[in-house]
């Protein structure tokens, strides 16, 4: 090429940098704080190429008091030689070409990490100066000056104030030093936020493994060094510390496909959320995308395969679905590649279709190589548990649903016609009693303040709901008229705010039937309308057991203890009637006993600890028989109210 060719192509590239300079939003997105940082990160990003390459394991970054800041490594130095189209050395081409990464024709440049890709020529461009050294063998220096010119009145940005110089000065390291003073006109601020830099640097530290990157706040003398041996291995754990992890050492795997570096790492949790983050050329995806949407599928085939292998899943069995994989899920997905294409709302999805079977395949080979391994049985065996559990949870979810769609039509359809309702509207105020039998039912209604006591009177003993296929229990009466009376559906569709009777009392027998009814109606608002119990609006009515009486004084007593302590207040001359139903009272003395706010005794219905009463409940409930048989023997008497765990007296 003829040599004034070389200076108009130099024009262009001056051009170029006041480019930058006119419209910094369009090469760093924004010239806060964060534009701020990101002319750092572009120096930065070249180092951690390197790394990446595999030419350095050294980044060292400095904020100095003047408001400089410098980033070295040790790799090979920016190429010093004669660039052979534009004539100048590399250094001025990478500081002075937009988009000079990697530029150079070089298959082993093949990582370029920037987020707009534009390097370090705009960091160059919104500096008030920078300066370079390049170690190799000798110390090369190159320093770059913006200025004001007289003539036009604009600022020119990014000019070399000399050519590259070879100081001769001997060095026995290796590397590229790039020191440089963001230029105040540019942006809103011009001081560099430590903990920002930091938390970024940790982060790359841990997406090269082994990279050992250090920081030095020369403003408040703060000193820190990353080096994770472990890698994204060592992220997983970072980011697990605290949780409950299912096995101690990270499922980890490094290989290549289809000339995309993909590396991933894997933990789980006894959480029931997910926390998948994926990269791409160290930048996180946030939005995740194709190498994400790979790693997952891939998961799903590897563990069902297991699934299958271990005859965990029998041949007439449904595969798993992905999220049942997700439950307590903690993974790093992190892949190198070129031509990266972002998109989405904040440019952080990878669009690239080809990594999706690349990750897709690496992760099934991968994993299915260390499913062979015998250690790790274990840990595969855990997984598939956890995913075993899930999806009986997601089939639960789907019959619930069916249930809340049945039970709207029920709300639909009339079918309070035993409820004798109360004339009040004010929910909170509202009482309903669920009372056991016909008989008793008609006491109740005769005794009851009609204002705010409304009473629901149930025939016979309602469907155990623990032991009936769920279809079933919508099927069921007296289930009916007690979601058609609350108001509130149930399952999925359960909304409180309808609840028509803040108070909810049962009101049964003090015998063994009349206890079984009462945990059955416990059984039901607790699997369908929990939150009726968790924030205590269920309660237990308390008749008498006995009357003491003599002349016209009556004395009721709810125990036996309490009975003889009547007994010795009314003195001789005493008779005692024994209920044994609540039938047997009349309304006047139902409503003194058993109904009447200011005399009667409620058993406040509480779950405080719902893990452990789901626990009892199925075990009492459930089909399960010699489990309940040794509970029961064990602690249970369905005729005392306090065998059901938290009950409180109110
Ligand atoms: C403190 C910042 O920029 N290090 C750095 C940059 C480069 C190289 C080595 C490098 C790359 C290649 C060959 C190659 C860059 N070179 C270029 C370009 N640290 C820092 N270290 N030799 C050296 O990729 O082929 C751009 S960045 F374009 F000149 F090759």
């Amino acid at each position: 090429m003829a040599k004034n060719s070389y200076k108009a192509e130099d024009i262009k590239i001056l051009e170029g940098l006041d480019a930058v300079r006119l419209r910094p939003g369009m090469y760093i997105g924004t010239t806060s704080v964060k534009g701020l940082h990101h002319i750092l990160w572009e120096i930065v990003d070249n180092a951690v190429d390197e790394a990446a390459n595999g030419f350095a394991d050294k980044i060292s970054i400095v904020l100095y008091k003047d408001g400089s800041a410098s980033v070295e490594d040790n790799g090979r130095g920016i190429p010093t030689d004669i660039h052979s189209k534009a004539g100048v050395s590399g250094v001025q081409v990478v500081f002075t070409q937009l988009h000079a990464g990697g530029k150079f024709d070089n298959d082993n440049y093949s990582y370029s990490g920037g987020l707009h890709g534009v390097g370090a020529s705009v960091t160059n461009a919104l500096s008030e100066w920078l300066k370079v050294e390049v170690y190799k063998n000798t110390v090369y220096s190159m320093e770059f000056h913006s200025y004001l010119d007289k003539e036009t009145g604009k600022i020119k940005s990014g000019i070399p104030v000399a050519p590259l110089k070879d100081t001769k000065v001997k060095t026995t390291k290796k590397g590229t030093f790039v020191r440089f003073l963001p230029d105040k006109r540019v942006f809103e601020t011009v001081e560099f936020n430590a903990d920002t830099i930091i938390k970024r640097i940790k982060e790359l530290a841990f997406l090269n493994r082994g990279l050992e990157i250090s920081f030095y706040d020369e403003r408040t003398n703060h000193r820190q060094t990353f080096m994770y041996e472990g890698g994204i291995s060592d992220f997983i754990k970072y980011l697990n510390a605290g949780k409950n992890v299912l096995y101690d050492v990270p499922l980890y795997a490094s290989t290549v496909k289809d000339n995309i570096a993909i590396e991933f790492a894997i933990q789980h949790t006894d959480n029931y959320v997910d926390s998948v983050y994926s990269y791409v050329n160290n930048i996180p995806t946030a939005e995740g995308g194709m190498h994400e949407t790979g790693f997952r599928s891939g998961l799903t085939r590897v563990f069902n395969a297991y699934a299958r292998d271990k005859k965990v899943l029998k041949d007439n069995d449904d595969n798993f679905i992905g999220d049942d994989f997700k439950e307590g899920l903690t993974a790093i997905i992190s892949i190198k590649m070129q031509s990266v294409q972002f998109e989405g709302q904040t440019k952080s999805k990878l669009g690239n279709p080809e990594a999706r079977p690349a990750v897709e395949s690496a992760v099934v080979a991968e994993l299915s190589e260390l499913m062979k391994n015998k250690r790790l049985y274990k840990v595969f065996d855990v997984i598939i548990d956890k995913a075993v559990n899930a999806a009986k949870a997601r089939l639960a979810v789907k019959k619930a649903k069916e249930i809340a769609r049945a039970s709207k039509s029920i709300e639909a359809q009339n079918l309070v016609g035993k409820l004798s309702a109360c004339s009040g509207r004010k929910p909170e105020l509202n009482e309903l009693f669920i009372v056991e039998g016909d008989s008793a039912g008609g006491s109740a209604k005769q005794a009851r303040v009609r204002q705010y006591q409304a009473i629901l009177p149930l025939r016979g003993k309602i469907l155990n709901v623990e032991r009936k296929k769920l279809e079933h229990v919508v099927q069921n009466e007296e289930i009916r008229s007690i979601i058609s009376a609350l108001g509130t559906g149930i399952g999925s569709e359960f909304d409180l705010s309808n609840l028509k009777y803040h108070k909810v009392i049962i009101l049964s027998d003090a015998d063994v039937d009349g206890g079984h009814i009462r945990m059955l109606l416990l059984t039901f608002f607790f699997r369908y309308m929990r939150d009726l119990v968790t924030e205590g609006h269920v309660y237990i009515g308390m008749p008498p057991l006995y009357k003491v009486y003599k002349g016209n004084t009556e004395l009721y007593a709810y125990d036996d203890k309490e009975l003889r302590e009547k007994i010795d207040k009314i003195g001789k001359g005493y008779q005692i009637q024994r209920y044994k139903g609540l039938g047997e009272m009349d309304p006047s003395q139902l409503w003194e006993t058993t109904m009447d706010p200011e005399k009667r005794t409620l058993m406040q219905v509480t779950t405080e600890d719902c893990a452990e009463a789901d626990r009892i409940i199925t075990l009492l409930m459930g089909d399960e028989v010699s489990g309940r048989k040794d509970y029961i023997f064990e602690y249970a008497n369905f005729n005392r109210v306090d065998s059901f765990k938290n009950i409180k007296r109110s």
